[in-house]
């Protein structure tokens, strides 16, 4: 059977600028589930090949002719994911498949689009359910006990381009904050066998990839492992030109860890730092202190492992102040990139079902949730105030001067991105305003002129409570 995986992109995430953009932010990497599932289907005999429309067009002329099309969602894709599905439904005669993220909280709304949903990590059931021995509509997947027994990644089925690897040694994260909705997908946390680690990076060197991410939701969560996992790559000559991964404020309490990190080249890690403010920390369950944020700033730039700060703006507890002190200490500690996020509410989260509750929901319009829009009623400022936040902490942070500083610091390479970045960030600005300003219909524009209440009505949702 000829299979089709598709990973959409937005509407936003399609445009040429964007596209550009995350060229100059980073290695462009590629989303593993469509992967995995695709060599098992290909090991089965099938033809699959893997499209991701985030780093090029897709010319669906190509592929009309599929038996079966596998859709990913994700919940900023999903509304992409349907214009598809619905599109191929009606121009071609193959089967609809949808699964991934999105799909897996809300299978009855995927189900309205697709001839079947897969819910959860579909490994055990891909191969029955493409051969139409599994019929159910909604497909329950069971948990993959042992990740050992998931193939590798094949990466000679993607058809759009990838310059880096990225490996998933464990999947979950042991922690369960408010907002995340990895640690509840993949629950419970699971790892596979450094063997199988191993085997997997001698692949990719052997296929001559430069870089390799570690995409673990939290590679650092074992610390004895992520030791013997850099150990052994220092040893069996498996280390990449960089390696990104993310991590905890923990890992700073363990000098060996962070010796064998800057060793094996895992110098660019991304720290959920989230908030300043204890409060909000604990709010959503973050099991993370102000002393341990300020003693990892300080233990990894000695290690020269670079910083990507992530915030999480518009916690119930923060005002504006708080945000713009979380952005200063990011200066502050010579942060390499800062990745500010609006906090967005994911289907089946805690935050979402809270909001819920609460009524403070203003759109399910899924596109909006990419983490830079303003989603929900936040308490301690309004949704635009919030809004503008994000655009404030980014032309905080990324300043003309700074990007000369951090050049001397960890090399021209990175000066210069950091101010190419610096210039999107110039041009992105007037951008938002321009269209919050003038153009009316446009969620922005919402966001800017009417009151929540307000937005909550003309986006159709239900009735809001009132804000306090
Ligand atoms: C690598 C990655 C990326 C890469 C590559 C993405 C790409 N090429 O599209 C980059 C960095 C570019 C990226 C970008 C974004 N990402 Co991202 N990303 C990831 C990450 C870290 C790993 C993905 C992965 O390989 N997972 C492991 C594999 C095994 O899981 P999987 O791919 O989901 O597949 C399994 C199942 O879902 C299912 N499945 C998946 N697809 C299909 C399809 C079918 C037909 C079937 C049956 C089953 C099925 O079976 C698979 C095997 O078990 C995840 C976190 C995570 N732990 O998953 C975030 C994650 C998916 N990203 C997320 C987000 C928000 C984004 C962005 C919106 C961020 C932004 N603001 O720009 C963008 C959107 C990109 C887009 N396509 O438009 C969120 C999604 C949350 C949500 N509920 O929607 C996640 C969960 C991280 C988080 N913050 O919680 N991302
Ligand atoms: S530490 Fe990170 S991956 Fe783990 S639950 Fe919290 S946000 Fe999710």
């Amino acid at each position: 059977m000829k299979v089709v995986f598709i990973t959409p992109a937005s509407d936003l995430c399609r445009m040429f600028l964007y596209r550009l953009g995350s060229k100059v932010y980073g290695q462009r990497n590629s989303i593993t589930g469509p992967l995995i599932l695709g060599r098992i289907l290909k090991d089965a005999g099938h033809d699959v090949s893997v499209y991701e429309e985030l780093y090029a067009n897709v010319d669906y002329s190509k592929i009309m002719d599929a038996d079966v099309y596998c859709i990913s969602t994700m919940t900023s894709t999903a509304p992409r994911a349907y214009f598809l599905a619905d599109r191929l439904h009606k121009e071609t005669k193959g089967r609809v498949i949808i699964g991934g993220m999105h799909a897996s909280a809300l299978p009855e709304e995927a189900a309205l689009h697709a001839d079947q949903v897969v819910v959860g990590e579909a490994e055990t059931v891909i191969r029955d359910v493409i051969e139409g021995k599994i019929t159910d509509k909604i497909v329950y997947a069971p948990r993959l006990e042992n990740l050992d027994d998931a193939p590798f990644p094949d990466y000679s089925l993607l058809k759009t381009p990838c310059s880096c690897a990225n490996v998933m040694t464990t999947r979950g994260c042991p922690f369960c904050c408010s907002f995340c909705t990895t640690s509840r997908m993949f629950h419970p946390y699971r790892e596979r066998s450094v063997d199988s680690v191993m085997e997997e990076l001698r692949y990719y060197k052997s296929i001559g990839f430069k870089y390799m991410n570690f995409e673990d939701d939290n590679f650092t969560a074992n610390k004895k492992r992520a030791k013997e996992i850099c150990r052994r790559m220092i040893e069996e000559d498996l280390v990449f030109r960089e390696t990104f991964f993310f991590g905890r404020t923990d890992m700073a309490n363990d000098e060996e860890l962070l010796d064998l990190l800057e060793r094996a080249h895992l110098t660019r890690v991304l720290i959920g730092i989230e908030s300043l403010n204890q409060k909000s920390l604990d709010t959503i369950n973050k099991h993370q202190t102000v002393e341990d944020i300020e003693k990892c700033a300080e233990t990894l730039s000695r290690h020269k492992i670079r910083i990507i700060a992530s915030l999480v703006l518009g916690i119930d507890d923060d005002g504006k102040e708080d945000i713009r002190k979380s952005v200063d200490f990011a200066n502050k500690i010579n942060a390499y990139q800062l990745q500010p996020a609006i906090l967005t509410p994911f289907p089946k989260t805690a935050v979402y079902e809270q909001y819920e509750k609460e009524n403070r929901m203003m759109t399910k319009d899924w596109s909006l949730f990419n983490m830079a829009y303003v989603t929900f009623i936040p308490k301690k400022m309004s949704p635009w105030e919030l809004q503008i936040e994000i655009i404030r902490a980014l032309k905080r942070f990324y300043a003309f001067l700074p990007s000369f500083k951090i050049g001397k610091i960890f090399g021209i390479g990175y000066g210069l991105r950091r101010l190419g970045i610096w210039l999107i960030a110039k041009i992105g600005i007037p951008g938002v305003n321009l269209i919050a300003n003038f153009a009316k219909g446009t969620y922005i524009y919402k966001l800017k002129h009417m009151t929540p209440e307000e937005i909550i009505k003309s986006e159709n949702i239900g009735t809001p409570a009132t804000k306090s």
